[in-house]
C-alpha cells in the first residue's frame, strides 16, 4: 500500500467532511477516531470507492503515513485536543505535523505550539470556518504556528480551501496562536452580523408589521446590494419561506426564541477587554443571546412590565429601506471593531498578522463570507495605518450618507419598545469614536475626588498629572 499523504482524527461532522474533502483534492488519506464503530461506520457509508484507509489504532495510523507526517486533529476542542496530542507525541518524529482544526482557545494554542516546537514537532492551530458544507466543499481557513510545518501544508490546505476571484481563502496567519485568534474573531464578528439581522427581522415584523413572505422578498432584494450581499443575509432569505411540513405553517414562527453559544463569542469579548479594545456590538450580541436563555423569566415579566402602545404609522416601505442603511452602518461598525481587535492583539502578541490578507480569507468559505470584505481588504491595503475602517475614504463616505436613516430606526425602536442592542450599540461607539469631547472629563475628576488618582488639565501638556482638594 501506498503511504498516505495526509491523516485525519476524529471522525464528527467537521473531521469526516474535511478527511473528504482533502482525498477528493487527489490526496490519498487515513483516518482515526477514538470510537471504532464511527470509523466503521464512515468507512462503509462514505468512504466507499474512495482512496481512504482507515486505523483502529494510533500506531497503525502513524505506520500508514508519509513522512514528515500531517495529521488533522479534529476533536473536540479543550482538554479532547491536548489528550490527542499526549498520545500522538511518542509516536512522530522530528519534522512531523500537528494540526489541530478545531475551535481552540489561541491562548490553548500558544501553549500547545510551544510544547511541540520544543520537541521538534510542528504545530499548527487553524481556525475553520465555513460548517459542515464548507468543510466539505471549500472552507475558510487560518492558520497559524510552526511557518515551516504551514509550508509543507501549503499545497494541500490551497486546494482544500474555498476559492475566490483572488485565490483560496487560506493563508499564513502569524505564529502561536495567531490563526485561532483570527477564527476567534472572526466568531465574534459572526455574532454580531447575526444579532444585527435578527433587530432588523424585529423592526421590521413587529414595528412595520411585514409578514414572513415581505421579509423574504425584503431580504432577497438586500442580497443583491453591494453592501449587504453576504451568506448569512441569503440563508435569512431563505429561512422566511421555509414552510414546516407538519403544520403547513412557517417554521421560523415555530422555533423557540433562546439563542445557543458555544463560547467563540464570550472569548473575543474576554480578550478585547484584556487589550483594551472596545467592541461593543459583538458584546451586545452575546448579551442579547444571554437575556434570550432567559425564556421563563422574560415570559413572566411581560405580564408584568407592560412597554408601551406606540404604534408605526408611516410608510413602511420606505422606511424598510432606513432599516437596510441602519444595519449597513451598524455592520461597518462592527468590522472596525473586529478589524481594530485584531490589529492590537497583532501588536501585542507579535503575531504580525495582515489585516487585507484576513478580509480576504473570509470573502469565501466562511459563514461572514460577503461581498464587503473586499471593500475592506482594499481599505487596508490602501492605507496599512488606518487607524479604524470608518475613516477609510468609502466607509467614511457610506456612512455619513447613512447616519439620518440609521438615527430614525434607533428613534423608532425606541418609540416602540423593540431592544436593538446591537444597532444601539453600534451607533453608540460610532458617535463616542467621532467625538473629541467625551464626558470623562466628569470621570477622571470623581476618580480624583475619592481616590486622589489625579488628572490631566485641557490648559497643561498631556502627561503632567494633577490633584486636587475637592472637599477645601
Ligand atoms: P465535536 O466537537 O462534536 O467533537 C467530536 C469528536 O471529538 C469525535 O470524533 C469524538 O470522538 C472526539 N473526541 C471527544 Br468528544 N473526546 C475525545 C478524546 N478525549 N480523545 C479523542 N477524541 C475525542 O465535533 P465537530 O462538530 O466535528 O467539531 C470538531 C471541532 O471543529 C470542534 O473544535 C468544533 O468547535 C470545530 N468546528 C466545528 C464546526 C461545526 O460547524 N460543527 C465549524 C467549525 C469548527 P468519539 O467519536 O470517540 O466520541
Amino acid at each position: 500500500m501506498t503511504k498516505r499523504t495526509f491523516g485525519v482524527i476524529g471522525l464528527a461532522v467537521m473531521g469526516e467532511n474535511l478527511a473528504l474533502n482533502v482525498e477528493s483534492r487527489g490526496f490519498p488519506i487515513a483516518v482515526y477516531n477514538r470510537t471504532a464503530a464511527k470509523t466503521q461506520e464512515f468507512m462503509e457509508k462514505r468512504a466507499v470507492g474512495k482512496d481512504v484507509k482507515a486505523a483502529y489504532t494510533l500506531e497503525e495510523f502513524v505506520q500508514i503515513l508519509e513522512r514528515p507526517r500531517k495529521i488533522l486533529v479534529m476533536v473536540k476542542a479543550g482538554a479532547p485536543v491536548d489528550a490527542t496530542i499526549q498520545q500522538l507525541k511518542p509516536l512522530l518524529e522530528e519534522g512531523d505535523m500537528i494540526i489541530d482544526g478545531g475551535n481552540s482557545l489561541y491562548e490553548d494554542t500558544e501553549r500547545r505550539t510551544k510544547e511541540l516546537e520544543a520537541t521538534g514537532l510542528g504545530f499548527v492551530g487553524m481556525g475553520v470556518s465555513g460548517g459542515e458544507e464548507g468543510a466539505l466543499k471549500g472552507p475558510s481557513l487560518m492558520p497559524g504556528g510552526t511557518k515551516a510545518a504551514y509550508e509543507e501544508l501549503e499545497p494541500i490546505l490551497t486546494k482544500i480551501a474555498a476559492q475566490v476571484d483572488d485565490g483560496p481563502c487560506v493563508t499564513y496567519v502569524g505564529p502561536g496562536g495567531a490563526g485561532h485568534y483570527v477564527k476567534m474573531v472572526h466568531n465574534g464578528i459572526e455574532y454580531g452580523d447575526m444579532q444585527l439581522i435578527a433587530e432588523a427581522y424585529d423592526v421590521m415584523r413587529n414595528g412595520l408589521g411585514l409578514s414572513n413572505q415581505q421579509l423574504h422578498e425584503v431580504f432577497t432584494q438586500w442580497n443583491k446590494t453591494d453592501e449587504l450581499n453576504s451568506f448569512l443575509i441569503e440563508i435569512t432569505a431563505d429561512i422566511f419561506k421555509y414552510i414546516d411540513p407538519e403544520t403547513n405553517q412557517h417554521l421560523i414562527d415555530l422555533i423557540v426564541d433562546t439563542a445557543g453559544q458555544k463560547g467563540t463569542g464570550r472569548w473575543t469579548i474576554v480578550s478585547s477587554l484584556e487589550l483594551g479594545v472596545p467592541i461593543p456590538t459583538m458584546y451586545a450580541a452575546v448579551n442579547a443571546r444571554v437575556i434570550s436563555s432567559y425564556k421563563d423569566e422574560r415570559v413572566a415579566a411581560s405580564k408584568e412590565l407592560p412597554g408601551t402602545d406606540a404604534k408605526f404609522d408611516g410608510d413602511a416601505t420606505a422606511f424598510v429601506d432606513k432599516v437596510r442603511d441602519a444595519l449597513y452602518c451598524s455592520k461597518m461598525c462592527s468590522y472596525a471593531q473586529g478589524m481594530a481587535l485584531i490589529a492590537k492583539a497583532s501588536s501585542e502578541f507579535n503575531y504580525n498578522i495582515s489585516l487585507p490578507e484576513s478580509a480576504r480569507i473570509w470573502k469565501g468559505g466562511c459563514i461572514i463570507r460577503a461581498g464587503f470584505l473586499d471593500k475592506i481588504k482594499k481599505a487596508f491595503t490602501e492605507n496599512p495605518g488606518l487607524p479604524n475602517l470608518l475613516l477609510a475614504p468609502e466607509f467614511k463616505q457610506s456612512i455619513l450618507d447613512r447616519q439620518q436613516a440609521w438615527r430614525d430606526v434607533l428613534i423608532l425602536s425606541n418609540k416602540l419598545g423593540i431592544p436593538v442592542p446591537a444597532f444601539s450599540a453600534s451607533l453608540d461607539y460610532f458617535d463616542s469614536y467621532r467625538r473629541a469631547n467625551l464626558p470623562q472629563n466628569l470621570t477622571q475628576a470623581q476618580r480624583d475626588y475619592f481616590g486622589a488618582h489625579t488628572y490631566e488639565r485641557i490648559d497643561k501638556p498631556r502627561g503632567e498629572f494633577f490633584h486636587t482638594e475637592w472637599m477645601a
